[in-house]
């Protein structure tokens, strides 16, 4: 039974005293599904409790990396032990040469790499440097996909953006605004207009290869090596944002995937095993351009920091010696797509459920999603009503329709019977409102 959730609504009277919104990133603050948020005071395996003892089988994972389920052994002690050694030098450690080489041996298109502390900074810096490299100013993005909260990048942004309806944020200059165009995911004739009107300006595409951010999107057949074919043609640097897919959709990420070698990739969270870390890396003729060894400058004091290394390093290594984990992911989620679908259909509602992996979303449309416009056909009103219905029956899922859902491996076949139980009921309550 869930508990009324007293004391998240105390901590959130409080919170907003403080901090804006009460929250300290704007999807957490339950804006668009309406009601309170829940303040978590710890989570286990594929479970979070929060500050009224009531629990939760979670569906966001920390939005993804805890694909191996929260406070994973392995990398508990590896902090555990990171920290008797203190917790920020500033200066170079073995551990940080290990996870560079660890990634590169993961993902091949990575020959080089440098650690920052978030998925933001390694997509700021990546485009920083693909301008560097290319000597041209504009990039290419997609509508409804969010890479972080750069400047360029809040133009049809995803994510929190998109949920609170202000996918374009004031405080924008009218330069950075003309140096990103944006073009429809999933439209290859859109992408190739754009780059023959801006020809020789554009330095990078950046695009999701798989999207989280305005729900579950997946790229058409093709549609990932026909923009490849186009930046080799044109010069420009193609950047995959994994900070997402990347090590959650095969041990290589997205990019191993669908068979795509990009010239540069961004990385997140899940190489700091939930710890702030991020990262950008990709060939090495480009990422000598950084400094030290190039003129394109990027720092940081915590970048590489010993206690997220450590973290990182064991949850990778865990990742590369157990690629079982991958296969039950996959069949997780097919399972729950699945069965997903079979109640949708039951029940006579023709919602959309995408899926891919460990990542999915269930659309409150009929439509089939492929780009930001067909996301926003999605009946956003009834999607708050089920994530409160699925919260009652003891299921977090991300307080958002544009966000995807990212399983663990601890999700197993009893607790997705639960997941599709709540949904299914979930579901008919609302067919009967
Ligand atoms: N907008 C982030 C996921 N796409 C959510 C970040 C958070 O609230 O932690």
């Amino acid at each position: 039974m869930i508990r009324k959730p007293k004391n998240s609504e105390k901590a959130f009277e409080e919170a907003v005293k403080y901090i804006p919104g009460g929250v300290n990133s704007p999807v957490r603050a339950f804006k668009s599904v309406g009601g309170t948020p829940r303040f978590i005071k710890r989570a286990k395996g594929a479970y979070l409790t929060d500050e009224d003892n009531n629990r939760y089988i979670d569906l966001i994972g920390s939005w993804g990396p805890m694909i191996l389920g929260h406070a994973f052994a392995p990398v508990e002690n590896a902090v555990r032990k990171a920290i008797r050694s203190s917790f920020s030098f500033g200066a170079p450690t073995v551990k940080e040469v290990e996870m560079a080489r660890l990634i590169t041996d993961l993902m091949p298109s990575v020959e080089m790499v440098r650690m920052v502390n978030s998925g933001t900074e390694a997509t700021m810096s990546a485009i920083r440097l693909a301008r560097a490299y290319t000597g041209r100013n504009k990039i290419i993005k997609f509508e409804g996909c969010y890479h972080g909260h750069g400047d360029a990048f809040l133009i049809s942004a995803g994510s929190g953006a998109l949920s609170l309806g202000v996918p374009d944020s004031p405080g924008i200059t009218p330069s950075t605004l003309q140096d990103t165009l944006t073009a429809p995911y999933n439209n290859l004739e859109a992408v190739k207009a754009l780059v023959n009107s801006h020809k020789g300006q554009i330095a990078a595409l950046i695009i999701e290869p798989v999207v989280g951010n305005m729900g579950c999107v997946l790229p058409a057949d093709g549609y990932l090596q026909a923009l490849r074919d186009i930046c080799t043609q044109e010069g420009i640097l193609y950047i995959f944002d994994e900070v997402m897919t990347g090590f959650r959709l095969a041990p290589g990420g997205a990019q191993e995937r669908f068979g795509i070698q990009p010239d540069l990739t961004t990385l997140g969270k899940i190489i700091g095993g939930g710890m702030p870390v991020g990262a950008y890396g990709g060939k090495k003729e480009i990422m000598q351009m950084v400094a030290p060894s190039g003129p394109m400058y990027q720092a940081g004091t915590l970048s590489g920091n010993p206690i997220a290394m450590s973290a990182g390093l064991a949850m990778l290594k865990h990742l590369k010696k157990h690629p079982e984990v991958y296969e039950q992911l996959e069949e997780t989620g097919q399972y729950i797509a699945e069965g997903l679908r079979k109640s949708v259909a039951e029940l006579g509602l023709g919602y959309t459920v995408n899926q891919v992996g460990s990542m999915y979303s269930l659309f409150f449309t009929p439509e089939k999603v492929i780009d930001y416009t067909t996301a926003k056909t999605a009946d956003t009103a009834k999607f708050g009503k089920y994530f409160h219905g699925m919260l009652q029956r003891g299921v977090y899922l991300a307080p958002s329709q544009f966000e995807s859902l990212f399983l663990s491996a601890k999700i197993d076949r009893k607790l997705a019977n639960k997941i599709l139980r709540a949904s299914h009921d979930t579901l008919a309550s609302l067919a009967e409102d």
